[in-house]
């Protein structure tokens, strides 16, 4: 084991992790979103392990960062980072998908803890996020509100409505970060409905851009820890769909692939 500081370090070994279960499960129960949940992973364990005030034990703690997984499919990487930061005991992971269990293919606040709201039906996630962070900015709260989107996500007109709402109130505590994998479920996102230039869009509707790779974890960081400035944030994060498993990067098919006993012993090699 290496002892280190370093934070970048400490999250890059909570991605790993993650990747590792989320597989896992996804393996055992032979339903999942593997592709999305490995381009999400490194920017949710930057949020969870370096850039997000919250406390697992009082999870309506009102003073909490907020963070809603929009893309609600990405089930393996949403309940890896909140088992990893204590909200449910790790074991319960074992039970994702399984007939009564809290681990449902979507996330349910009603069964879970450190889940802000419902999501699935994609396009939900950002206009849910825009009225939280209303509600900090009116009642001069602390708290940051962070949002993460699929790329494909974005056909669903709600977002706009919402985009247009956060730049026309200046909502600087909220933060949406975009997982451009440039691929949705089946088809690339340029060939389907094309988003760029994405950065001038955002720009146009009142918004600061952040470009990052988004698994680099020292970059992530440093961008989804800066404060505030006087609008909201959007952070294009360049991510590679199936990230990490060399079968499934950029493939469209491993959206809800699952893998067969090889598929994941060859995983499992890679993962380390
Ligand atoms: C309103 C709605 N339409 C369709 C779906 C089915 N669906 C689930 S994931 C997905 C593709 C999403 O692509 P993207 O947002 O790029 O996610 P990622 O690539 O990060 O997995 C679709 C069409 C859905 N969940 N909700
Ligand atoms: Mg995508």
């Amino acid at each position: 084991m290496t002892l280190t500081n370093d934070p970048a370090a400490k999250i890059r070994d909570k991605a790993l992790w993650m990747r590792r279960r989320a597989f896992r499960m996804v393996f055992e129960a032979q339903q999942g979103h593997p592709g999305g949940d490995f381009s999400a992973t490194d920017i949710m364990a930057t949020l969870f392990f370096g850039v997000m005030k919250y406390d697992p034990a009082r999870p309506d703690w009102p003073d909490r960062d907020r963070f809603i997984m929009s893309k609600g499919h990405a089930t393996g990487a949403l309940y890896t980072v909140l088992s990893a930061a204590g909200y449910f005991p790790e074991d319960w992971l074992a039970t994702y998908m399984q007939p009564k269990s809290r681990l449902s293919g979507h996330p349910n606040r009603n069964y879970l803890p450190g889940i802000e709201t419902n999501t699935g039906p994609l396009g939900h996630g950002l206009p849910v996020a825009t009225g939280i962070a209303i509600a900090g900015q009116l009642t001069g709260a602390a708290y940051r509100t962070f949002v993460l989107t699929g790329d494909g996500e974005m056909q669903e007109g709600s977002n706009w409505e919402a985009a247009m709402t956060a730049g026309n109130r200046k909502l600087r505590n909220l933060t949406w970060i975009v997982d451009r994998n440039r691929l949705q479920q089946g088809a690339g996102t340029e060939e389907t409905n094309g988003l760029d230039p994405l950065d001038k869009k955002f720009e146009a509707f009142g918004w600061d851009v952040a470009l990052v790779d988004g698994h680099d974890a020292a970059a992530l960081l440093q961008v989804l820890s800066a404060a505030p400035g006087d609008r909201p944030r959007a952070v294009i994060a360049n991510t590679v769909k199936g990230k990490g498993v060399s079968f499934m990067e950029n493939k469209a098919n491993w959206h809800h692939g699952v893998p067969n006993a090889e598929q994941f012993a060859q995983a499992m090699k890679e993962l380390v």
